[in-house]
């Protein structure tokens, strides 16, 4: 069929609100911005296990402990889902790894962000599950399906985990005057960084126009932002909890809750590498890597092995 034929009717299959599955057609920029996407996506679910892996074993209580050896191994299976996604695009996962690898492929840059203290992972879990439940909700919504139906299976454990980190802050927050200043503080350093996740402002968001054109994105960075902003600015109220702009004001016109310009200064440094932790993520990544081989070697081996064994 011509190629300006088969754009037409994909476009009007995106348009009709059909989901498309792996091996209908597809154009080219669409495979790629999908790849590009799941695969940030997927990277982020695995670095994003480094911040709060590295409180296991100093959680505060048994309960606690659980909780977070539960969230963080989810994380990991969120990672795994997206990979194979990912794959269903014709990429190899082992080519995406290697780009997280050698710097090349980019993860979320709330990640290199430390986390300093136990009330961190409470943030962690309020904030960032929080956030992006905001961003996953929409693209469980999308026009891809593997990517749509592993957003669906994310969403929903990452309801727990935000519950579970919003729990803990509303228990420090009630706490002695040290375990609120913990709070307080954890809160006052991950907040901006929080909004940044949604990316760029649309004015300045080179991929939106085209994502949302081909249902990708159904919603913009701005649009998801305000809407974390108004679901959060209640729930840090019911706890006592200020959060660090003095701009955060309810528009009565807007129906939304006004903030304060962002740095995006800062936000372009940190996915260009120069976050605060941005080169630990990295080391502990590739470390991990390598002390993986053996059991890639061995599950291939093993693999190799009942393919000769069903052939003899
Ligand atoms: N961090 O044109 P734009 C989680 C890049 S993990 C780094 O607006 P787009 C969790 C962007 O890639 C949640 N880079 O991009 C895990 C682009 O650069 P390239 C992760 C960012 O794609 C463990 C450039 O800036 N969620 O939930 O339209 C524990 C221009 O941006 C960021 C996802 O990955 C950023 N924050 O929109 C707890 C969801 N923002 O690639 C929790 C899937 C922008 O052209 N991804 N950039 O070189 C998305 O929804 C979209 O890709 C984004 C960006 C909203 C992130």
């Amino acid at each position: 069929m011509d190629e300006v034929l088969r754009l037409k009717e994909f476009e009007e299959r995106i348009e009709s609100g059909q989901v498309i599955e792996p091996k209908q057609w597809m154009p080219d920029r669409y495979r790629k911005q999908l790849i590009r996407m799941i695969s940030q996506h997927a990277h982020s679910e695995i670095v994003g296990m480094l911040p709060e892996g590295n409180w296991i074993t100093r959680a505060p209580s048994l309960r606690r402990k659980m909780a977070l050896l539960a969230k963080v191994q989810d994380e990991a299976g969120h990672g795994l889902y997206l990979y194979s996604a990912a794959e269903t695009l014709g990429v190899e996962r082992h080519h995406l790894i290697d780009q997280l690898l050698c710097g090349t492929a980019k993860y979320s840059s709330i990640f290199n962000y430390p986390a300093l203290s136990w009330a961190d992972i409470g943030v962690i879990g309020w904030f960032v599950d929080g956030a992006a439940i905001v961003n996953q909700t929409m693209l469980a919504k999308c026009s891809y399906g593997p990517y749509a139906r592993a957003n669906l299976r994310i969403c929903k454990e990452e309801s727990f985990h935000k519950k579970q980190g919003y729990e803990i802050i509303a228990t420090l927050a009630e706490g002695t005057p040290k375990q609120k200043e913990m709070a307080q503080d954890a809160v006052n350093r991950w907040w901006f960084p929080t909004l940044m996740m949604f990316g760029p402002p649309d004015s300045d968001s080179p991929n939106s126009a085209e994502l949302m054109k081909w249902r990708i994105k159904l919603k913009g960075n701005d649009e998801l932002r305000q809407r974390f902003i108004d679901l959060t600015v209640p729930q840090a109220k019911a706890i006592n909890i200020k959060l660090p702009d003095p701009q955060i004001v309810f528009n009565e016109q807007t129906g939304h809750w006004d903030y304060s310009p962002l740095n995006w200064q800062e936000f372009y440094e940190v996915i260009s590498g120069k976050g605060p932790c941005n080169k630990e993520r990295l080391k502990a990544r590739k470390q991990a890597h390598e002390n993986g081989r053996w059991v890639r070697l061995a599950s291939e081996a093993y693999a190799s092995k009942k393919q000769i064994d069903n052939l003899a």
